[in-house]
């Protein structure tokens, strides 16, 4: 094999994809196979301070079209510094949010011309596209309800036992999080048209199954999708 897989999770807030991308890792890993787990917005030193800024609470007002360029300024350096030497060298790369996000977030819900995004998209994503996608989907209720929980948690208390690298988050909703639930609801929306757009990139789980059955769902897609594909 001389390139990896990209392999990148997607839904709305509290789908727990975070969870999922984490499991999978480990579980990939545990096979002995070289993976890199990341995450948008950040993945890159560059990108991790970016994502400070557009997720920072306190900055409500500015122009859309400003933020998805910050995406996408973002993107541009994890792809170049993270995602694209990991595959080069063979690697699976995981990552919880790419590209769709930005399609859905600023475009689907938000206010940004999804041409210009498209746009952008070919700019930096460029042939860089994600062999799958799992899309974790939930009713927007439950993973606003799951998220407010998780907020109300310290991360200090999260068991040290990880075998992948946390990834930290403050205890405040960031923007997006604080928006209503109409938005929440357009998210979900807007993430199933993708995949049913892209079936051949794409593959639904239910959220609202368990932990342990989601895993099970996603592993089912990356073995009949991906490891059957290579062996
Ligand atoms: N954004 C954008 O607008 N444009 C872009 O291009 C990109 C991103 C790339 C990044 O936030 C924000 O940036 C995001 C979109 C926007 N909007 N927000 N907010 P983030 O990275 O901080 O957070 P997130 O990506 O939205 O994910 P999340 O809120 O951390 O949630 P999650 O990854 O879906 O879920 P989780 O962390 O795995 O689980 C949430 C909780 O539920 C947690 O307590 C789990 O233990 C629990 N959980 C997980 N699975 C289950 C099951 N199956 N049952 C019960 N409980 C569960």
């Amino acid at each position: 094999m001389t390139a990896g897989w990209f392999i990148t999770f997607e839904g709305g807030e509290g789908s727990g994809k975070s969870t999922q991308a984490k499991r999978l890792a480990e579980r990939l890993m545990a096979q002995s196979r070289a993976v890199t787990l990341t995450r948008e917005p950040g993945g890159s030193p560059f990108a991790e301070r970016l994502r400070l800024l557009i997720l920072d609470p306190g900055l409500e007002k500015h122009a859309p079209l400003a933020e998805a360029l910050l995406f996408a300024s973002a993107r541009a350096d994890h792809l170049e510094q993270v995602i694209r030497p990991a595959l080069g060298e063979g690697r699976i790369v995981i990552c919880d949010r790419f590209s769709d996000s930005t399609r859905i977030y600023q475009g689907f819900a938000g206010h940004v011309e999804p041409r210009l995004l498209e746009a952008l998209e070919l700019i930096v994503v460029q042939n860089t596209k994600p062999d799958l996608t799992i899309v974790v989907d939930i009713p927007a209720e439950i993973g606003l309800a799951r998220a407010a929980l998780r907020l109300s948690v310290p991360t200090a208390v999260t068991p040290p036992s990880e075998k992948v690298p946390k990834q930290p988050r403050g205890l405040l909703a960031d923007r997006f999080e604080a928006r209503d639930l109409g938005f929440h609801k357009r998210l979900r929306e807007g993430f199933l048209e993708i995949a049913r757009l892209e079936p051949q990139r794409c593959v639904i789980v239910d959220g609202q199954k368990s932990a342990d059955e989601v895993a099970h769902e996603v592993w089912t897609a990356v073995t009949t999708r991906l490891l059957t594909e290579a062996s």
